[in-house]
C-alpha cells in the first residue's frame, strides 16, 4: 500500500536530514511523526520514525546527564510550564536589560548584571496585569557569540514573543536583527502579519505574533535610535522604556496585555456581586457559549441565555448563546 505522504512531509524530512542540532532534529522528527497518515502503508515509516525520535532522545540527554556531566538540557529546558493568562518569553541581544524587566515586573529574581552573557538559563515569573496574571520568561541572550537552541521549543511554545533592545547601544537595530534572522533561519518568523496558520504549521513553520521594547530608554542617543527601530520594524508594536520610569513600565504591561489579544470576562451568580478575582480569558470574538463551555461542558447544553453587563449594552440585558463577549463584560448564566 503507498504511503501517501503530503508534499509538505517530504520538504520537513529534507530540512531534518539537513538538520545538525539534536534538540531541533527531535522536534522535527517528532512533527514528522505527528504529519504521517496513520494506515497500514505508513506502519514501517511510523515504526522507523519512532526508533529515530528514541534514538535522538538519547543522544540528547546522553543517558540522563548531559556532556560534561550536566543534567538533561531537553528535560530541563525546552518546555516551561504554562501559568496565567497568557505566556511570553523576552528575547534579545546580551545585555539590553531583559532580566531587570522581569525582575521589576514579576517576583522572580534573575540574576541581574553590568555585563553581557548574565542569563544562562529561563527565569518564568508572574506579571499581574489589572485582574489578570501573564507569564514572562526571561531567557539568555542570542548573539554570533551564543544561542541556546532549547529557546527553539521555547519560543514555538508561547503566545507572545517580546524583543527586548538595548538603546545604550548604536548598533541596537544590527543586533535585534541577528536575533530575528537566528530565528527566521530556525523556521520560527516574527510577525503580527496574516498567514494562513494550516498551511505554515504543516511545513513546521512558527509565526509568532511579536512586540519590540526598546530599552534604556533615557541613554544618551536614545532618542535618535529609538525613532530609528520604529522606523526599521513598522509591523511590531515599539514601546520605549526604562527601569527608572514607571509610567513606561506601565506601558509595558499594556503592550503586552494588547499583544495577547485576550479578553477578560467576568462571570456573576445570579443574586450575588460579580467575581472581579478570577476571570474567564477568551480570544476576540468568542461567544456566551464559549465562556460558558470555559466553566462546564454540561453548563454549556443547559444554558438558556445570559445577562450580560458592559460597555455598550443596557445594564442586565438579555442575551443568546451566539452573543459576541467584549473585553470586561460580566456575565450571569441561566440554565
Ligand atoms: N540605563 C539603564 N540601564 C538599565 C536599565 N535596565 C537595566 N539596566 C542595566 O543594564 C544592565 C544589563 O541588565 P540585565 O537585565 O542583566 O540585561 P540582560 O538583557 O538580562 O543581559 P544578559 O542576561 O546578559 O543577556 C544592568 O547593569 C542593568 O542594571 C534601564 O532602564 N536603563
Ligand atoms: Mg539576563
Amino acid at each position: 500500500m503507498p504511503a501517501n505522504l503530503p508534499p509538505q512531509y517530504y520538504e520537513l524530512e529534507r530540512q531534518f536530514r539537513a538538520e545538525k542540532d539534536t534538540a531541533e532534529k527531535l522536534r522535527m522528527a517528532q512533527e514528522l511523526l505527528a504529519m504521517m497518515p496513520k494506515h497500514k502503508g505508513t506502519d514501517k515509516l511510523q515504526a522507523e520514525m519512532k526508533a529515530k525520535i528514541s534514538q535522538l532522545k538519547k543522544d540528547l540527554t546522553g543517558g540522563g546527564v548531559k556532556k560534561g556531566g550536566g543534567p538533561a538540557r531537553l528535560e530541563q529546558a525546552d518546555h516551561v510550564e504554562r501559568e496565567g493568562a497568557g505566556q511570553v518569553v523576552l528575547i534579545g541581544p546580551p545585555n539590553t536589560g531583559k532580566s531587570s524587566i522581569v525582575e521589576a515586573t514579576t517576583h522572580a529574581k534573575p540574576l541581574v548584571a553590568d555585563f553581557p552573557y548574565t542569563t544562562r538559563e529561563v527565569t518564568p515569573g508572574m506579571m499581574q496585569y489589572e485582574t489578570i496574571r501573564i507569564q514572562l520568561i526571561d531567557t539568555p541572550p542570542i548573539s554570533p557569540e551564543q544561542f541556546e537552541t532549547y529557546l527553539l521549543g521555547i519560543i514555538r511554545n508561547v503566545d507572545l514573543v517580546c524583543l527586548i533592545a538595548g538603546l545604550d547601544e548604536d548598533d541596537c537595530d544590527g543586533k535585534l536583527q541577528y536575533v530575528i534572522d537566528k530565528l527566521k533561519e530556525r523556521r520560527i518568523i516574527l510577525t503580527n502579519q496574516p498567514h494562513d496558520p494550516e498551511a505554515m504549521e504543516n511545513v513546521g513553520l512558527a509565526f509568532k505574533p511579536t512586540i519590540l521594547i526598546a530599552h534604556k530608554m533615557f541613554e544618551e542617543g536614545a532618542e535618535a535610535r529609538l525613532a530609528k527601530l520604529k522606523a526599521a520594524y513598522p509591523d511590531y508594536p515599539v514601546v520605549g522604556t526604562s527601569i527608572l520610569d514607571d509610567a513606561s513600565m506601565d506601558a509595558f504591561r499594556k503592550a503586552i496585555f494588547d499583544g495577547l489579544h485576550i479578553i477578560r470576562v467576568f462571570t456573576k451568580q445570579i443574586g450575588h456581586e460579580a467575581d472581579f478575582d478570577d476571570p474567564i480569558i477568551l480570544k476576540p470574538g468568542a461567544t456566551v457559549e464559549a465562556a460558558a463551555l470555559h466553566l462546564h461542558k454540561d453548563f454549556a447544553f443547559k444554558l438558556q441565555f445570559a445577562k450580560i453587563w458592559g460597555e455598550g449594552k443596557f445594564p442586565g440585558q438579555r442575551v443568546q448563546k451566539t452573543f459576541v463577549l467584549s473585553d470586561g463584560d460580566i456575565v450571569e448564566f441561566h440554565i
